[in-house]
């Protein structure tokens, strides 16, 4: 509640404007441009775009969306070029920069301006006594490693995080390094992103992953779009649901913020749209769902559709009843829980009205083939596995898997995030998989659970994990509670970076810190049998070969699968794996992979053909690996539970790929050269008696202590109830202890807050 006393408004809508040109078009054309004039010289940077998700380039680290036998037309991709520009850039940092700037003073930068400074160059480890990172050789830097590592009595002491840039063969090296070690503590991005993918569809369909794959889009009758946001983060699935939107194919939205892309996009290849300035309507309904809300939408779509099939009969088809009863268990269970649940708790949980909720169902029920595509708006909630295990509900109703044009899609996020599961990077290993690294290898990996992301921070923050290495990332910003991050990396014997760039979690101090610069994607890989390729799998499981083909920023680079070797012998010097052999020639780390996951058969192979191939996708067979061996039904069980008043959401700008901010502007929704604002529904405001432009307190509204003042209010078309900050700044509000009980997902997208005017000067 707010307090009676005056507010003098304190406003601040420098850069609020409205933005009402469509997505994509010239707008994207002249944000690429200015990608490239601000990172590279335009020549390179047109030979480099050309090269991006072609048959013989390198896989775009922007998103894992596939591409059409890699015949991408990438080069207008507007977040795709800022992600290949920014990792090509022209700037570097050196030691030089390090010893003009202390650890203490580049705290005190932005996270734009940390790694807008450029490529690190040369391995680094901090000097306490001038508080400066330095120079350091690799084999010093190696050995420095290992020392701290085998003299730990335990090896659960360690933290080994995965952020999902890292090649396939990078993370199968990390995982048996980290296993030869002797733990199971894999805390990777996974944890912050999929997780409730990874842990409610094998509960569901027996399997972790999407079943469409791209042609599926051109074969469905239906597109449901529940909590993503492509035209930024998905660029390239703007071109397929262009595509699809022009077939007259609807598209449903569930979304609690207006997101441009969604409404409509104009495609910079669409000769007549970009003469004419003219635009496709993307959404044919949007459904602006309360945040936190769509466990209880699905809910009521499902009812609906219930009551339709009451009304129209058994032989109306409204439910599949024949793949019901051949294919899955708990469908009584399902409807009795849904016949239960009043409408009325439905739509105050949704913030959507039955009528509405009913047309969906009549669309669903009309619709021969369904796809629901969805992204963080459903994982990253306390309720995510819930969520996730509600779509399949609905799509199993009516036989939505194993069809042309049917299934699931979660939106993944890094570019082989996917793939490095696949590989082995899991805090849960199965007995097969570690069996066969037992076979192969002639050691016997642990069995113990280990840590995810949330509980090695933990681990950290109690001092019980001494050491971090991180293939990648920056764990401390990406994860809530960003305070107790940092003091949780404070307290460390040991971190140890490889990264490309400068970032704040390497600043933030133990007893020894390490950054080792490590090749990107774009860059040419030479080992002692010549250029080396990497693999990568996208969103839709398919397994391709990537190539950069630049100079390295400097000689100095080595590649992460070379750096985990080299801390690996530096570290296991009686170690039984080949590293040497491996890192001198990839294809024997292939080998390896093919060894311990038999679907990577002919993976050699199979690479070779442009485009590569597709991992088995069971339930695209109707095949279930679930106990029962049938697909399995859950009851929505508290779906519609009272919500909190105010649930805050955090999104990324449009100007940004997770902690890396490439620019300060989120131009489809009106925010121009800055970040610190908070998006709010004007009923809320007027409650809250907030101002457009008017700066807020928001606080944890259970634990008062997280709070994020300062920031502004403004006014934006979204959900009542609903609020909504930009990740990382809002990580702040978070206590580490918030996230989804099965999967460990933290709830980045429900945070139940308080907001308050300040007054001025406050
Ligand atoms: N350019 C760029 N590309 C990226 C990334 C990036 O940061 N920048 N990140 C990559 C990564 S790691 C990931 S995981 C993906 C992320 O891709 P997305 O999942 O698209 O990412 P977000 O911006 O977190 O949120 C998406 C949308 O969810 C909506 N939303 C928020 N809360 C809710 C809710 O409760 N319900 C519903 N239905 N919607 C909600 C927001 O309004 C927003 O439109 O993108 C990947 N690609
Ligand atoms: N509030 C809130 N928090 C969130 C989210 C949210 O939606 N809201 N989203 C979560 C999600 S989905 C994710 S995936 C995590 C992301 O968490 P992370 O994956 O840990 O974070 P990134 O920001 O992607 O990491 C950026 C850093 O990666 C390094 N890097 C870039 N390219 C390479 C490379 O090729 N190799 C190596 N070794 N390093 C490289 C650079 O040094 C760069 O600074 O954040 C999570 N945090
Ligand atoms: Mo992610």
């Amino acid at each position: 509640m707010t307090t009676r006393r005056r507010i003098v408004p304190d406003h601040n809508l420098k850069g609020i404007r409205r933005y009402d040109a469509p997505a994509g078009g010239w707008g994207a054309l002249r944000a690429t441009a200015k990608a490239i004039r601000t990172q590279m010289d335009a020549g390179d940077a047109a030979r480099l775009l050309l090269r991006t998700n072609k048959p013989t380039g390198f896989d775009c680290p922007g998103c894992a969306w596939p591409d059409k036998e890699h015949t991408s037309t990438f080069q207008f991709c507007e977040n795709g070029a800022k992600a290949v520009t920014w990792e090509a850039t022209r700037k570097r940092v050196g030691p030089d920069f390090f010893a003009a700037h202390t650890v203490s003073e580049l705290l005190g930068w932005s996270d734009h301006a940390l790694e807008d400074a450029g490529r690190l160059t040369h391995p680094l480890a901090y000097d306490h006594e001038s508080d400066t990172y330095r120079e350091i050789g690799w084999d010093d830097a190696f050995a420095r490693i290992g020392a701290v590592l085998r003299a730990l009595p335990d090896p659960d002491m360690v933290e080994f995080y995965t952020s999902g840039r890292a090649s396939n063969e990078a993370a199968f090296l990390y995982q048996l390094f980290a296993r030869e070690y002797g733990t199971n503590n894999f805390p990777d991005c996974s944890n912050m992103c999929h997780e409730a993918t990874s842990v409610g569809l094998p509960q569901s369909i027996g399997f972790g992953k999407g079943t469409v794959s791209l042609d599926d889009f051109d074969h469905c009758d239906l597109i449901i779009a529940m909590g993503h946001n492509p035209g930024t983060n998905h660029p390239r699935m703007m071109g397929t649901l262009h595509e699809v939107a022009r077939r007259g194919v609807p598209i449903i939205v569930f979304n609690p913020m207006r997101e441009r892309a969604l409404e409509r996009f104009a495609d910079p290849q669409n000769a007549v749209e970009m003469a004419t300035r003219g635009a496709t309507p993307i959404a044919s309904t949007y459904l602006k769902v309360r945040v936190g809300g769509d466990a209880a939408a699905l809910s009521g779509i499902m009812k609906a559709l219930l009551e339709l099939d009451a009304e129209a009969g058994p032989d109306a088809g409204i439910l599949d009843r024949a793949f019901i009863a051949a294919h899955t268990n708990g469908f009584e269970d399902l409807a009795a829980d849904l016949r239960a649940t009043p409408w009325e708790r439905i739509e105050a949980a949704s913030g959507l009205s039955r009528a509405d909720l009913a047309t969906v169902a009549g669309h669903y029920a009309r619709a021969k083939s369904t796809i629901v595509t969805y992204g963080m708006g459903i994982t990253q909630h306390a309720t995510g596995t819930q969520n996730v295990r509600q779509i399949a509900n609905l799509l199993l109703l009516r036989g939505n898997f194993g069809r042309p044009g049917a299934g699931i899609c979660p939106l993944r996020g890094h570019s082989n995030v996917q793939g490095d599961r696949t590989v082995g990077i899991t805090e849960k290993p199965g007995e097969a998989m570690l069996e066969r690294i037992a076979q192969r290898f002639g050691f016997t990996p642990p069995r113990a659970h280990g840590h995810d992301a949330v509980a090695a921070m933990e681990a950290m923050l109690r001092g019980d994990s001494r050491a971090l290495i991180a293939l990648g990332g920056n764990l401390a910003i990406a994860m809530p509670d960003t305070e107790a991050c940092a003091a949780a990396m404070r307290r460390l014997d040991l971190a140890v970076h490889v990264a490309t760039k400068l970032n704040r979690s390497h600043l933030l101090i133990g007893r020894e810190s390490i950054i080792l610069p490590c090749l990107g994607r774009t860059e040419e890989d030479i080992q002692e049998s010549g250029p080396q390729v990497i693999t990568v799998e996208d969103s839709m499981s398919m397994v391709h070969a990537s190539a950069g083909k630049l100079a390295p920023a400097s000689p100095l680079l080595r590649s992460e699968p070379a750096i985990v070797a080299g801390i690996a012998m530096a570290t296991l010097p009686d170690s039984t794996v080949p590293w040497r052999e491996m890192v001198a020639d990839y294809s024997l780390i292939r080998e390896a992979i093919e060894a311990v996951f038999p679907e990577f058969a002919d993976f050699n192979a199979r690479i070779a053909v442009p485009g590569g191939f597709r991992l088995p996708i069971p339930p695209a067979e109707r095949v279930w690996r679930t106990a029962s061996g049938r697909a399995e039904f859950m009851p929505p069980a508290g779906a519609g539970a009272a919500q909190a008043p105010l649930l805050l959401t955090t999104i990324r700008s449009h100007d940004q790929y997770n902690t890396t901010i490439y620019g300060m502007d989120d131009r489809y929704r009106g925010v121009f050269g800055r970040r610190d604002v908070v998006f709010m529904n004007r009923a809320d405001m007027a409650r809250l008696g907030i101002e457009h432009g008017g700066r807020i307190d928001v606080a944890h509204a259970e634990d008062g202590a997280h709070r994020l003042a300062g920031f502004t209010a403004i006014e934006y078309d979204i959900a009542e109830g609903s609020v909504a900050a930009y990740y990382p700044e809002a990580n702040v509000l978070m206590p580490l202890a918030w996230h989804d009980r099965q999967s460990g997902t933290p709830t980045y997208k429900s945070v139940p807050v308080t907001v308050a005017p300040l007054a001025a000067g406050e």
